[in-house]
């Protein structure tokens, strides 16, 4: 199983070397714990903050990149333009390590058409959306991953239905799909280093509570509503392709999901109910029987590793070398070459 290196990892930076500012969110906020979690998964993956790019839109959740990895490149961006922002960036610059924090309303409300042409177009990015059913910044209103029958702080119920973002992921062809809970170190831990292996776009719904206007009696992301509807699927494990492989758990009781690099993500089932992980049609149903039931259910639901589908970068043939680094020469085409595309229009 993945271990914590005491003080250096395999890039001898010790984990101080990737913290960022100091927070300003409310104490207690879900969001800070996502941060701490997502600071443990790249030092212990061992990853280069130089060669990380962290993305966000507007919100409270959007704010936390400015708290881990201060030496990586970043686009704090607007409120929900954090996929187009990445698309553009990681088109530019294929080689960086990219990984995105968004919150309920920055992907599910306002930046809904974004989120899924980003998944539909298989960015590869770890997409991390901080998830707790409101508009936290300002002040507390139900985004579209409300619950319906939530209620607000002032008694006001939420009338229209949630959107489910793991099971339009998985609809939209998303190769990796998972949920989480802040305060699951043990599941979120590596489930992001696993995303962060992920030669696609690696989504993950992180439960997140919002201390100040959604953790009253009524709201469905409080840290009591998650405390006492919390349904885990499995326990989750991680071994780096540069580790030695020793799963120590009996045979038959844990399956392996092997990364593209030679990683391991290992899952122990906890829950009795069958699901198949490489089941997208299954995961849907399951995810729609648990909501129905009222159930917050977390692991992780879809994966392929096969590599079946194209990234974007594969998909639009795009060079190997960022443009900034290209000549001129390189970098425009000649004149020839445009003149044959305008012909084309004509
Ligand atoms: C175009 C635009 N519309 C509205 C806003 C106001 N606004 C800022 S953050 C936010 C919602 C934030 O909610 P969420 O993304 O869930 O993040 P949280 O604060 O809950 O973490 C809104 C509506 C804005 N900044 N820009
Ligand atoms: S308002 Fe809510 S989401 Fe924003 S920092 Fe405070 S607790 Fe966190
Ligand atoms: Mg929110």
């Amino acid at each position: 199983m993945s271990t914590t290196p005491a003080t250096a990892n395999r890039i001898g930076l010790a984990r101080t070397e990737y913290v960022g500012g100091k927070s300003t969110l409310c104490t207690g906020c879900g969001h800070d714990s996502i941060s701490n979690h997502i600071i443990s998964a790249f030092f212990q993956s061992g990853i280069n903050p130089y060669d990380v790019a962290k993305m966000s839109g507007i919100g409270c959740s959007s704010k936390t990149p400015g708290y881990w990895l201060s030496r990586a490149s970043g686009l704090n961006s607007i409120h929900g333009r954090m996929a187009p922002c990445a698309t553009g960036a990681k088109a530019a610059n294929r080689n960086l390590i990219m990984i995105g924090v968004s919150g309920d309303g920055d992907t599910a409300s306002i930046g809904l058409g974004g989120f899924a042409h980003l998944v539909r177009r298989n960015l590869p990015i770890a997409y991390v959306v901080a998830n707790n059913g409101v508009y936290g910044l300002t002040k507390g209103q139900f985004s579209a991953t409300a619950d319906l029958g939530a209620k607000q702080k002032s008694g006001t119920v939420n009338p229209f239905s949630t959107i489910d973002l793991c099971s339009m992921a998985i609809d939209l062809g998303c190769t990796f799909v998972a949920r989480s809970f802040s305060g699951d170190a043990k599941q979120l831990v590596p489930l992001l280093m696993a995303a962060l292996k992920h030669n696609g776009t690696a989504f993950i719904d992180v439960i997140s509570p919002c201390i100040t206007f959604a953790n009253h009696e009524g709201s469905r992301k409080s840290f009591a509503e998650v405390k006492e509807h919390s349904v885990i699927l499995q326990e989750l494990g991680f071994v780096h392709g540069f580790e030695e492989k020793t799963v120590d758990y009996a045979e038959g009781t844990t399956e392996t999901v092997a990364m593209e690099d030679g990683s391991l993500l290992t899952l122990r089932k906890l829950d009795s109910r069958q699901h198949d992980i490489h089941d997208g049609t299954g995961a849907i149903s399951m995810l729609r029987q648990s909501r129905e039931k009222g159930e917050i259910l977390t692991g992780l639901f879809y994966v392929d590793t096969n590599h079946a589908r194209q990234t974007l970068m594969e998909t639009l043939n795009l060079t190997e070398r960022p443009l900034a680094q290209l000549s001129e020469k390189e970098a425009r085409p000649p004149r020839e070459a445009l003149a044959k595309i305008l012909n084309g229009y004509r």
